[in-house]
């Protein structure tokens, strides 16, 4: 599954330039490539550069390795782009290209007319962990700052938000607190909600490594689903859907009992410790194993290892962080690490796997509508001052409510107390539940602006203005990965068409508004300058990096001063005190409240999605690439054996699946390796890929309360089993190829 590719890297000679440095632009694992052009005799073959790409060797993150959407990244950047603005008044005419003059003309004229009428209030826009931190943070200058709304909100709220809030409540600030190289140093990786060999390939990579080397190191996956990580496990947990409380307070209740606890640590360095006991003491172990769905002795196996190991890593992502108890979900896996001390020293933490290439980037820009600049909040009168002030606004510029997530934009259009929707970098007639919902709101825009690299995407035929932009490979910027490290990212071609570049965007918006002293940046070098600046004294202070740096030295990780020693350290925590106002961590103590939407007796099935190895969210990128086509060609259902029979569902039968809000059809793949009354299907197909195989038109919006992360992970369905007419099956299968 995760085979990696790895090149020889010849160095540069006076023939051959040196390779740009650059990081894959897909997921939060965030790999090192190495660009070079493809050599060619032709003396004005440069005037259309091909190029190649490569494993970074240097990089510290990856050291050489990519997966197949890293190597093959290079296929799509040419396909389908959308070149030039493209504007209409109503959803059911055609666009018409307009010049970027027109275009930025209709968008001041919008804004200025919904801050006269309705105020700030009116104005929302949604943006993504695939913007540069350059892009995120002019977005919330101009937002934030000189709009007054703190209507922004990314695609991150449905990704790593619970991560976020987790982080906050427990340690006292975001930001995980591990490296990579923990991965070859830790004695026991507990996975859980993540299917790191599809998801996050390097990392499993390195992972797997070390656990193949060394017999004594243990790896235990967590997961409805026997997924390739699953697989490659010492012990694998199918809990039922939503019962990873349960199950992580049953360890606890082990742990406490068997005298593993400990004590030291819990005294010196946590507080809520009595509160936390006292709830896992409801958590006995057969108990626990009943409601979780899995075998007692699996159970304890799984405590034994905890218990045994000198140095825990867990690791998690969407199977934890996207549930109406994502937070507490996360907070649940830090109580094991506090319980047992096990934070801040290598090869142990709780480290939460970023989903995209700068979710990270993005959480420190303030990207999200609850966020500022620099890890601030918006509810912290200090937070809104410090940045009030580094911008130059008057005292009270910011609005002290954080601002709409997206669900709530989506109600906000639903009541018409929106005027204005931004969409960038993010394709949400694919990615948000209820899409029915979504569609019918997004209908009732007054004005839709949709700025993306490729066209068409689901989301453009929602939008009355289109705006091209450039993407990796055509803009300069950084990104930040799961591990805490910068990498500069050198644009090495120009945009196609028209397209510019999404922090250029925002700041020329701005100017035209009537902030040009707040937008006089002439390149991305010179916004990231100002960037680094609001990081001062944070947590994630990042003062002594800018991008000549990051080319000189490389990729670096934060906290990085510049009186700092070189390199920045590795970990967080290593001195156990934490970013709390006693300098103390959190325990938290929840009961387990299950899934929002459990099955009944009218849906009774859980259904449940996710992503494959190949193929990126909506496709834009990979479904335009014919190696990761054959990979995975189609959707599908997966359905175990026993609900199948009873459904008298055989293999490639078409199913229906059906919630309260809508349906999705797959053909079937009945397998054991989904648990029983649990079915699931792949995120990656949109209604611009298949027929009616959007999942989110099956699920909810229902999220954590702390988080406001939907829970994208679970809800209740019909099974049924579809008589297609031979036509449609016939026009089916030759979709199916
Ligand atoms: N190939 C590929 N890689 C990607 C991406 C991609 O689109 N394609 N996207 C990137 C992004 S943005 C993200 S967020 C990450 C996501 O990375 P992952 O979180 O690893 O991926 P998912 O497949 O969404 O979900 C992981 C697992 O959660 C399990 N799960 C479902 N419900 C539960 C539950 O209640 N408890 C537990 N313990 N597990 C549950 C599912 O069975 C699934 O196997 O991947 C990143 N990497
Ligand atoms: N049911 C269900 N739903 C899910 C999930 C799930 O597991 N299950 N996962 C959720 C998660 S974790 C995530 S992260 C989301 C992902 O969902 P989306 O964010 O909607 O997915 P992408 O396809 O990555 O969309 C990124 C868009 O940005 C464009 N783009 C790429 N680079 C640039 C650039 O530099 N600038 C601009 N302006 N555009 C660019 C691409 O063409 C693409 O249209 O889906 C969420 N939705
Ligand atoms: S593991 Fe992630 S960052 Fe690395 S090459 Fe694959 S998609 Fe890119
Ligand atoms: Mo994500």
């Amino acid at each position: 599954m995760a085979d990696s590719v790895q090149s020889t890297h010849p160095p540069a000679t006076p023939t051959q330039p040196a390779p740009i440095k650059t990081q894959c632009p897909y997921c939060g694992v965030g790999c090192g490539l190495e660009v070079v052009p493809i050599q060619s005799d032709n003396a004005s073959a440069q005037a259309t550069a091909h190029w190649k790409v490569r494993g970074d060797r240097a990089h510290p993150s990856s050291l050489g390795m990519v997966c197949v959407k890293g190597a093959t990244i290079l296929e799509s950047i040419d396909k389908d782009r959308l070149l030039y603005p493209m504007l209409r008044d109503r959803l059911d005419e055609p666009f018409r290209q307009v010049s970027w003059d027109e275009a930025l003309e209709a968008i001041t004229v919008r804004i200025q007319a919904a801050l006269e009428t309705e105020g700030p209030d009116a104005l929302c826009m949604y943006g993504s962990g695939q913007f540069l931190t350059e892009d995120y943070y002019t977005a919330q200058k101009l937002w934030k700052g000189c709009l007054q709304s703190n209507h922004f909100d990314a695609n991150s709220r449905l990704c790593m938000s619970s991560a976020v809030s987790g982080y906050v409540q427990s340690l006292g600030a975001d930001g995980p607190p591990c490296c990579y190289e923990d991965l070859e140093q830790t004695d026991c990786a507990f996975l859980i909600g993540t299917n790191t060999a599809e998801c996050h390939p390097i990392v499993f990579n390195r992972l797997r490594k070390h656990h193949k080397q060394n017999a004594a190191v243990k790896m235990v996956v967590v997961d409805p689903r026997r997924t390739p990580t699953a697989e490659a496990a010492d012990l694998h947990l199918p809990i039922r859907p939503g019962t990873d409380i349960d199950l992580m307070n049953g360890i606890a209740y082990l742990l406490l009992e068997w005298g593993y606890a400990d004590q030291r640590f819990i005294q010196d360095h946590t507080e809520q410790f009595e509160a936390f006991q006292s709830v896992v003491a409801h958590y006995p172990p057969a108990a626990v194993a009943e409601r979780c769905g899995i075998l007692q002795a699996d159970l304890e196996q799984a405590a034994r290892y905890w218990a045994e190991a000198q140095r825990v890593l867990s690791m998690w992502s969407m199977g934890v962080n996207q549930s109406s108890e994502g937070t507490a979900k996360v907070r649940s896996i830090i109580n094991l690490h506090l319980l047992t001390g096990q934070i801040g020293q290598p090869g142990a933490g709780p480290f939460s796997l970023t989903g995209q290439p700068n979710a990270m980037g993005g959480r420190e820009a303030g990207g999200l509508s609850h966020l500022l600049p620099g890890y601030r909040f918006i509810h912290n009168a200090q937070h809104r001052a410090e940045v009030e002030s580094f911008w130059g606004f008057p005292a009270g510029q910011i609005a002290p409510q954080p601002g709409r997530t997206v669900w709530d934009m989506i109600l906000g259009l639903e009541r018409c107390e929106v005027q204005l929707f931004w969409i960038a970098a993010t394709n949400p007639l694919v990615s948000l539940p209820d899409l029915e919902r979504v569609k019918a709101a997004l209908k009732r825009s007054p004005f839709t602006i949709y700025q993306d690299a490729y066209y068409p995407t689901e989301t453009s035929a929602y939008a009355h203005l289109l705006l091209p932009a450039g993407q990796w490979s055509e803009k300069t910027g950084t990104m930040t990965n799961s591990e805490r490290r910068v990498t500069l990212c050198e644009a090495f071609q120009s945009p196609p068409g028209e397209a510019r570049e999404d922090w250029a965007i925002f700041a020329e918006v701005g100017r035209r508004l009537g902030f040009a002293e707040k937008f006089p940046f002439q390149s991305a070098t010179e916004v990231h300058q100002e960037f680094v600046q609001i990081t001062r004294d944070r947590p994630c202070d990042m003062t002594g990096m800018s991008h000549q740096r990051l080319l000189q030295d490389g990729p670096l990780q934060w906290p990085c001063t510049l009186e700092s020693d070189c390199p920045p350290p590795k970990r967080l925590y290593t001195q156990r005190k934490f970013q709390t106002p006693s300098g103390r961590a959190q325990f938290a103590a929840y009961h387990s409240r299950g899934l929002a939407e459990p099955p009944d007796d009218a849906y009774p099935y859980i259904f449940t999605t996710g992503r494959l190895y190949g193929h990126w969210h909506t496709q834009t990128r990979t479904g335009r690439i014919p190696k990761i086509q054959q990979m995975h060609p189609h959707p599908f259902l997966e359905i175990h054996p026993r609900d199948a029979k009873r459904l008298n569902i055989a293999q490639d039968d078409w199913v229906e699946v059906r919630s309260r809000r809508g349906s999705a059809q797959f053909p079937a793949i009945v397998t054991e390796s989904i648990a029983p009354g649990t079915v699931f299907a792949p995120m990656h197909w949109g209604s611009l890929w298949a027929n009616q195989a959007e999942v989110n038109a099956v699920m909810h919006p229902e999220a954590c309360p702390d988080s406001k992360q939907p829970e994208l992970k679970a809800c209740a369905v019909q099974l049924i089993p579809l008589a297609l007419t031979n036509t449609v099956q016939a026009e089916r299968a030759i979709a199916l190829g």
